[in-house]
């Protein structure tokens, strides 16, 4: 704990550390809830350890981060909003004026203002949520569709690149390291049999039909935090991978986490289908804020998204389990299945109720 403390005595907070405990369901960073004692109060922040194995260059994605905390706060100035510092993290400088620090073995850390009264979603639960959540990215993305250059960092390359994606699962089952490809035999099926689909959008983004813009790209219901009295999807989080992408990829990752009731690694697969009401609401929500950017092209492809983003991420889940769980944090073995078979399950539903073949 007393190099947590060091830690904690380099951000530039008001008053005394007491301690800290781990927080949120994140699959890649480490986070806490760190609390001070400030004039006899408890004051709480958010902590977090980023991964550099993952994020290769942890500066450039802090500049990203503030970058994008700056024009949004402008924007929601201009719209008017008087609860400003709800609706945007807000970081907490080191004491030498830093948007990060460096600890004695290397690790990167920032701070966040905990953001008090608003809550995290890891399920949907009626089709309010899905619409709030959509309308909060919607918003986000219309937002930044102002950024100026310089463009932002790449901060994972390739993120959402399907194809690439693809071609890493098919090298992972060629060289089976772990001897694992025996395991997931169905799941290894699912994939190839799907093969066409992962060159569409960028087929597409290639021929100019669809538009490069500022997206989020791990639009996931938990990024998300909604007012707890309201209801109102309130404040995006998460902002690593915010960079150049497909405006399709957020939406196809709303679709993939909340049209459904279920977790994302639930073993009853019985559970898990497609709700179209949450779809509806989604997508209702999503067209509120982003409706007058779109392009026909993009709004036609909507559904097309929810499948693809579902498949890609259900193929990231298989290939790092058969890379060992290495990627994705794991509270159980055989963990990265059970999420990847979530997933395809989804896909089905998908297939099934929008017609994609
Ligand atoms: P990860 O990249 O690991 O998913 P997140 O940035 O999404 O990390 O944070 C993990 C969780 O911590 C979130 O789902 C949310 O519950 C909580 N959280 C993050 N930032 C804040 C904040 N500023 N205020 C309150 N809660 C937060
Ligand atoms: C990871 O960090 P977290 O848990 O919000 C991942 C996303 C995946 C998601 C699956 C940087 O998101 O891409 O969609 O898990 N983030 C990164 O739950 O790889
Ligand atoms: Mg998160």
């Amino acid at each position: 704990m007393e190099k947590r403390k060091e830690i904690a005595d380099a951000f530039d907070v008001p008053g005394t550390y007491i301690g800290e405990y781990p927080y949120g369901n994140g699959h890649i960073n480490d986070t806490y809830c760190v609390i001070y004692e400030n004039k006899g109060k408890e004051v709480r922040y958010i902590r977090q350890r980023i991964n550099k194995n993952i994020f290769k260059d942890v500066p450039a994605l802090m500049n990203n981060i503030g970058r994008v905390t700056r024009l949004q706060r402008e924007k929601f100035q201009e719209a008017g909003k008087t609860d400003i510092d709800s609706r945007v993290l807000t970081l907490v400088p080191s004491k030498t004026g830093e948007d990060y620090i460096i600890d004695a073995e290397g690790h990167y850390w920032r701070t966040y203002i905990f953001l008090e009264g608003l809550l995290t979603l890891e399920i949907v639960e009626k089709p309010e949520h899905a619409f709030q959540a959509a309308k909060a990215f919607g918003e986000f993305q219309c937002q930044l569709a102002d950024m100026t250059t310089p463009r932002l960092h790449e901060t994972i390359p390739n993120f959402h690149n399907t194809r690439s994606r693809f071609d890493t699962l098919v090298k992972a089952i060629e060289a089976d390291e772990f001897n694992r490809a025996k395991n997931v035999q169905e799941e290894i099926n699912f994939v190839i049999q799907r093969e066409k689909i992962v060159d569409v959008l960028l087929n597409l983004q290639q021929a100019g039909e669809l538009p490069e813009r500022i997206t989020h790209n791990d639009t996931k219901l938990n990024n998300v935090l909604i007012n707890a009295e309201t209801g109102e999807g309130m404040c995006v989080i998460d902002l690593d991978t915010v960079m150049p992408g497909l405006a399709l990829y957020d939406f196809g990752d709303m679709v993939r986490t909340a049209t459904n009731t279920a977790e994302e690694d639930e073993r009853d697969l019985s559970k898990v289908e497609m709700n179209i009401d949450m779809y509806n609401a989604l997508k209702e929500g999503y067209l509120s804020t982003a409706g007058d950017f779109l392009t026909p092209k993009e709004i036609e492809l909507l559904p097309f998204s929810g499948q693809l983003i579902t498949f890609e991420i259900g193929i990231r889940f298989l290939t790092d389990y058969l890379q060992n769980d290495v990627y994705f944090k794991i509270h159980r073995d055989k963990q990265n299945v059970d999420r990847c078979r979530k997933q395809f399950k989804m896909v089905e539903s998908m297939e099934r109720i929008f017609k994609l073949t």
